[in-house]
């Protein structure tokens, strides 16, 4: 390690290009995330900026004393405390926009598989069961004629929306604030949206707003023809109420990419046939996961070479280094 390189932190696993990138610029000082940071005092003093991949606590950033910047790999930032980050003057950065497409073809592909049962079918080919047995069911559900709701226009709901256009679906979305121009209906609540939808989008952030507002009431309201589709995060399902209403018939079928508590999924989700599910892949190609390790690199390489970072989230200021 050089005394006049400026170190940054990796706590635990991030993606290999990440810490390429950053060894060409700085000093990497790679810890385990199991516990409490276990650094000496002189280290510690060194690290000027972190790239995390998952979470970053006070406790972390206490650790360190003088930390000016936290680069995020990934747009939802839930695992960093950005208020306490907020208040020591750290900046926070994510990885907005350049996962944009891969999250809405994800979205667009969970609902089909989940409507038209298309795993499942593959299933059966491949099991040897259209030979023995001849032609898959019928799929209960179709995309035709849906009405869709979507939970949360950002940066990422609008591309699924602009996917869904080609289906001839009517479109609808729930934000707390209406966008300007756009052809979709606005609802004011999430169950007036769902009141008037049978196909419910989920990908809203993680926010004390938005824990569990997915409950038995609003999968009612979507209906036995009803379907529902998350890609935001599972923080905002009622578990319980949603394996429930698959069981029982409340709801028609559901295609989940996001868990509460990954990457553990509850059993009951497992063993119904209605419930398409995906271990968290909605941005996982190899290249927009390269475009999002560029993204973390080129905020911390800003941050240290102009006092500015590329993507800054709301939460934290960005003061310019003079
Ligand atoms: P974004 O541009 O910030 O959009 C968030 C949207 O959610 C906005 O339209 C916002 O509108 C709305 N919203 C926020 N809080 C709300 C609330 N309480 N009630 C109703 N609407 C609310 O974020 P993004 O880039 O689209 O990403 C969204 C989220 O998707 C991320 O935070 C992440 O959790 C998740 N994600 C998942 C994956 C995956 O792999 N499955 C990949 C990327 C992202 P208002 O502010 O007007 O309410
Ligand atoms: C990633 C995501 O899977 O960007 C996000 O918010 O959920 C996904 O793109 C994750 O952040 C990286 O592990």
């Amino acid at each position: 390690m050089s005394d006049n390189r400026i170190a940054v932190l990796v706590p635990g696993k991030i993606h290999p290009r990440v810490l390429e990138t950053l060894k060409g610029h700085f000093d990497i000082v790679a810890l385990d995330r199991s516990e409490s940071p276990k650094v000496d005092a002189e280290t510690a003093a060194r690290v000027r900026g972190v790239a995390v991949s998952g979470g970053y606590d006070a406790v972390w950033m206490d650790a360190f004393p003088n930390i000016e910047v936290i680069a995020n790999f990934g747009v939802g930032y839930d695992g960093i405390d950005v208020g306490h980050a907020a208040s020591k003057g750290i900046v926070v950065t994510n990885t907005p926009d350049v996962l944009n497409d891969e999250v809405a073809d994800t979205a667009i592909a969970l609902l089909l598989n989940t409507l038209r049962q298309f795993p499942q079918a593959e299933t059966w080919l491949r099991e040897g069961r259209w030979v023995k047995e001849g032609a898959f069911p019928l799929s209960p559900f179709s995309m035709k004629g849906r009405r869709v709701g979507i939970y949360g226009l950002g940066r990422i709901g609008l591309e699924i929306a602009r996917r869904l256009e080609p289906f001839k679906v009517k479109i609808g979305y729930h934000t707390r604030s209406p966008r300007d121009s756009l052809p979709y209906d606005y609802y004011s609540t999430l169950k007036e949206m769902a009141e008037s939808v049978d196909t419910l989008i989920s990908i809203v952030p993680k926010t004390l707003e938005t824990h569990k507002v997915i409950n038995a009431e609003i999968l009612s309201a979507l209906g036995p023809q009803g379907v529902f589709i998350n890609v935001g995060r599972g923080w905002s399902v009622d578990d319980d109420a949603l394996i429930a209403a698959l069981g029982n018939g409340t709801l028609g079928a559901a295609g989940l990419d996001v868990f509460y508590d990954e990457p553990n999924v509850p059993a009951g989700y497992l063993s119904l046939p209605n419930v398409s599910l995906l271990p968290h892949v909605a941005s996982a190609s190899v290249p927009t996961r390269n475009a999002m390790a560029d993204l973390v690199a080129d905020n911390i390489i800003a941050w240290f070479t102009n006092g500015n970072v590329l993507t800054p989230v709301p939460e934290t200021p960005v003061k310019s280094k003079g």
